[in-house]
């Protein structure tokens, strides 16, 4: 898949494995983490409902700083409906998602039939598409035979589905890229629900990307935090080779 080795690209040229998870409230604090953190990073994580001042355009402002520092924009929607819902959601918005987002990704709680019809479109605009295999939070409901069933429904539809959302590697997930979100340089908790697992922990149990917001940009200086995460995130991918 063209956008899975665009992504493995990155990740040797710029010797990072860090998804930045820009959960930021405004426009412009989301332009200034792409052109600040965008050289370190290989995938720009959005979720594009928390933007409060969203203007048509802002997608292709960030699609260009992704083009400046040779990133992905990964827009984190968690599609979950019929497939017909699902193909509006992504191509009708106010959002246009389908004009910026490199990756998308999808519940296979909605089975297989709905997800292929979404993921013809997604490849049709070389888009990739990722099936949220496994949660990071606490008492979720993605058990091991979820694991398999979305394992077996990334095989029925390897031309499209490029990873998987996961804590790591699993049955079935070899042939594709793992992302892996709620990772933070001390393990723990948020009292949300969220888990937190070290980027060692993470890439040792089979991640190829880690993801990580609050880290990043709750720190004084998210910048050296980003630095941070980016060496600690390759060393433990040099120690596994
Ligand atoms: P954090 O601040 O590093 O905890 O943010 C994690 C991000 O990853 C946040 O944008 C979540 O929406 C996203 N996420 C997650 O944390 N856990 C999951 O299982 C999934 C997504 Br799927």
């Amino acid at each position: 898949n063209p956008i899975t080795k665009k992504i493995l690209e990155i990740v040797q040229t710029k010797q990072t494995n860090l998804c930045l998870a820009a959960d930021v409230h405004t426009s412009a604090e989301l332009l200034h983490l792409a052109e600040t953190i965008g050289p370190h990073i290989a995938v720009f994580k959005t979720h594009l409902e928390i933007t409060e001042d969203w203007t048509p355009g802002l997608g292709e402002k960030l699609k260009a700083l992704s083009q400046k520092h040779n990133f992905l924009i990964f827009e984190d929607r968690k599609l979950a409906d019929i497939g017909n819902t699902m193909i509006m959601q992504y191509e009708n918005s106010v959002f246009e998602i389908s004009k910026w987002a490199d990756l998308i990704n999808v519940h296979p709680v909605v089975g297989l039939p709905s997800i292929k019809a979404l993921a013809e479109r997604t490849s049709a605009n070389n888009c990739g598409l990722l099936l949220l295999a496994e949660l990071s939070v606490a008492g979720n409901l993605t058990d091991e035979t979820y694991k398999q069933k979305s394992a077996a429904m990334a095989a029925e539809l390897s031309e499209h589905v490029i990873g998987f959302i996961a804590r790591g590697a699993f049955p079935g997930s070899e042939n594709f890229l793992v992302m892996t979100p709620g990772v933070k340089l001390e393990a723990g908790t948020d009292n949300k629900g969220q888990q937190y697992l070290t980027p060692e922990i993470a890439i040792k149990g089979g991640s190829d990307l880690i993801i990580v917001g609050r880290g990043i940009i709750q720190a004084a200086d998210p910048l050296a935090m980003a630095i941070e995460y980016k060496k600690a995130g390759w060393q433990a991918h040099l120690k596994q080779m």
